[in-house]
């Protein structure tokens, strides 16, 4: 019994890993963020090339299958449970000396459906162990704007409501990106302008061309097609590449048989258009043509014959614009055929592209007006935030000697408009200063708390990187100047998101140590505030520093050990280099081990909490220790 429901239930959560929504109702789930990549990924970086890995648009839900596990009791923040601790009465963020790390946070990632609901405990926990929360994904751009550009902010509220219920904090991820952003609408933004010229001669312009021969089925909207109480029976079908109506009697009136030739037109209210259908029937006859919206359409009768041939119907002054077009033929018993329908206008309008600068601008608005509405939804209860997410890549294809910033280019993408989903390179209109100038002046113009607590990070990943001596952040600490050389543009803080390995090998860990040693001192000497943003941690066996991370089931007890030694290791040398003004704070990622389907680190050992919390690991130790900076 129990197997068949864990089955079921991981069926059911891999297909709601693959959207967006965190439904209050679905299975546990404890959600990561989609936007990282693990080192294996990122060894391409190194390429001399300046090209770099997509980003790979991993689904990070971890997801608890087994419903016997669910736990809501408040012991599961009992800090008794679990392995080796140093003081059984504390929480982590419990040993953290405050007189001597005032502004530290320690924070973790979650699902904001997850913590909502506790499912697994998890707000129990989190607010008996953290300072502060990031949302996984629900305050990115893609989770918020719609594909029409509208915004809906009900989730973020909730979630601020939620955190400040808790006692929590909220980090805010994040302003800008370049994934899981709404590149048909940024893009349509800049499609172009109508322009009309009054002197110039009109011309015809098509406003819809439509055949059938390229659709594969009938899915437009018709009336029903068996009916009693209407008296119809008729089929609307594409058939040898027309659209095919077989109406089998007569209807009690002619517009009880109607369905769609076209939709979504781009008519203008009082508009003239000519309509050409090409059409036949299995008898001459006469038929219906509707054309406008719902409320309000123009219609005429029109005669058709058994050879298909181009009737053209002339529109004057439509009354609704936008709508429909749709022939109406419950008073004709037989076949219609349609082969096509072209809609023009006599027009002397032309679309003129935008140029480079009205392009920029445009998404300047748009960029400004996203973070105005999180600025607004948040109301001032979020201070901290990564304005600009990942804006490096690893290479240099200029030749200046520091890391590019992306684009489309050096991730090899010829059109902006057939990326992978949800990619858009905001700096590839904006130009690499003008974007994140842009993004920290929003954020700054619209906050509403305190401007002085407003804190603005820089965050990306790979810093430790060992393969370059740490090329990239010395990159971002260069990167960081050129925007701040305007004079008004000020960034607050760097955060290295740190998806990390801890190595079998003892001189790829030494490696390893020793470029995030360096990378906090890269990052303390910029005088900027520091983050590790996104904290996870993989183990790998032998001696191939890409060989792949260990599935949670391989580990052992001394790797978990060595594990556990590995973060402490981390924490204490950023309590060490890190000046204890500039420490802003740890965030761990991935708080519970990840489920083997999770698209973030399957099956890997990377949580403090094994799967659902259901017992903590040596890693808490590791974090215990190192908070405490006990040696
Ligand atoms: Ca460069």
């Amino acid at each position: 019994m129990k197997k068949i429901l864990i089955l079921t239930f991981a069926a059911f959560c891999l297909a709601a890993a693959a959207c967006e929504d965190d439904d209050k109702t679905s299975p546990t789930t404890i959600s990561f963020d989609k936007d990282d990549k693990n080192k294996q990924n990122q060894g391409s970086d190194t390429d001399s090339t300046g090209t770099n890995t997509p980003d790979v648009n991993t689904d990070t839900t971890q997801v608890n299958t087994d419903t016997t596990q669910v736990n809501t009791d408040t012991t599961q923040v009992d800090p008794n449970q679990g392995q080796t601790v140093l003081d059984d009465t504390k929480f982590l963020k419990d040993y953290i000396n405050r007189a001597a790390h005032p502004i530290f946070k320690f924070s973790g990632a979650l699902d904001v459906g997850e913590f909502h609901n506790n499912n697994n405990g998890v707000r129990d926990t989190v607010s008996a162990h953290f300072d502060e929360i990031v949302a996984g994904n629900a305050m990115k751009y893609g989770s918020v704007v719609g594909g029409d550009g509208s915004m809906n902010f009900s989730r973020v509220k909730q979630f601020c409501s939620d955190a400040q219920a808790a006692g929590l904090t909220i980090y805010g991820h994040t302003l800008a990106w370049h994934s899981q952003q709404q590149p048909g609408y940024l893009l349509g933004l800049m499609a172009g302008k109508e322009v009309v010229d009054p002197n110039a001669e009109p011309v015809l312009i098509k406003d819809l061309e439509q055949t059938y021969s390229n659709m594969s089925s009938y899915t437009m909207w018709h009336g029903e097609f068996q009916n009693a109480d209407y008296n119809v029976d008729y089929d609307v079908s594409i058939s040898n590449g027309l659209l095919h109506c077989k109406n089998n009697k007569e209807a009690a009136d002619f517009y009880r048989v109607q369905y769609f030739v076209a939709d979504n037109i781009p008519t203008k209210t009082g508009g003239n258009y000519d309509v050409t259908l090409k059409i036949k029937g299995s008898q001459a006859g006469t038929i219906t043509f509707v054309m406008g919206g719902w409320s309000k359409t123009f219609n005429t009768k029109f005669d058709i014959t058994e050879e298909m041939s181009e009737v053209t119907i002339h529109v004057d002054n439509l009354v609704e614009g936008g709508g429909h077009a749709m022939l109406q033929s419950g008073d004709f018993v037989g076949d219609i055929w349609v082969e096509s329908i072209v809609i023009s206008h006599l027009g002397n309008e032309t679309i003129v592209p935008l140029t480079a600068e009205e392009k920029r601008d445009t998404l300047k608005w748009a960029m400004d007006h996203w973070i105005q509405g999180m600025m607004e939804a948040t109301n001032g209860f979020v201070t901290a935030w990564d304005a600009v997410n990942e804006a490096l890549t690893g290479g240099d294809s200029d030749g200046d000697g520091i890391c590019d910033l992306q684009n489309y280019e050096n991730n090899n993408i010829s059109d902006p408009s057939n990326v992978s989903s949800g990619v858009f390179y905001w700096q590839a209109f904006m130009g690499d200063l003008e974007y994140v100038r842009t993004v920290v002046a929003s954020a700054r113009k619209h906050f509403k708390g305190n401007p002085d607590d407003l804190k603005l990070f820089i965050n990306d990943y790979n810093l430790e990187s060992d393969w370059d001596d740490n090329w990239k952040v010395k990159s971002l600490v260069e990167w960081v100047k050129r925007w701040e050389a305007d004079g008004v543009t000020k960034i607050d803080g760097l955060g290295t998101q740190m998806h990390i390995s801890c190595y079998e090998n003892a001189q790829l860990q030494k490696s390893a140590e020793d470029h995030i040693v360096k990378m906090f001192q890269i990052m303390a000497n910029s005088g900027k505030l520091v983050r590790v943003s996104e904290l996870d941690m993989g183990y790998v066996r032998g001696n191939n520093k890409w060989a792949g991370s260990l599935k949670t089931s391989q580990v052992t007890e001394a790797e978990h050990k060595k594990m556990a030694d590995f973060y402490k290791f981390i924490i204490k040398k950023y309590f060490e280099i890190v000046p204890p003004a500039q420490q802003y704070g740890f965030c761990q990622w991935c708080l519970t081990d990840a489920p083997s389907y999770s698209g973030w680190r399957g099956g890997e050992p990377v949580g403090i909490w094994t799967e659902g919390f259901k017992k903590r690991k040596e890693v808490y130790r590791g974090f215990a220790e190192g908070l405490a900076e006990i040696e």
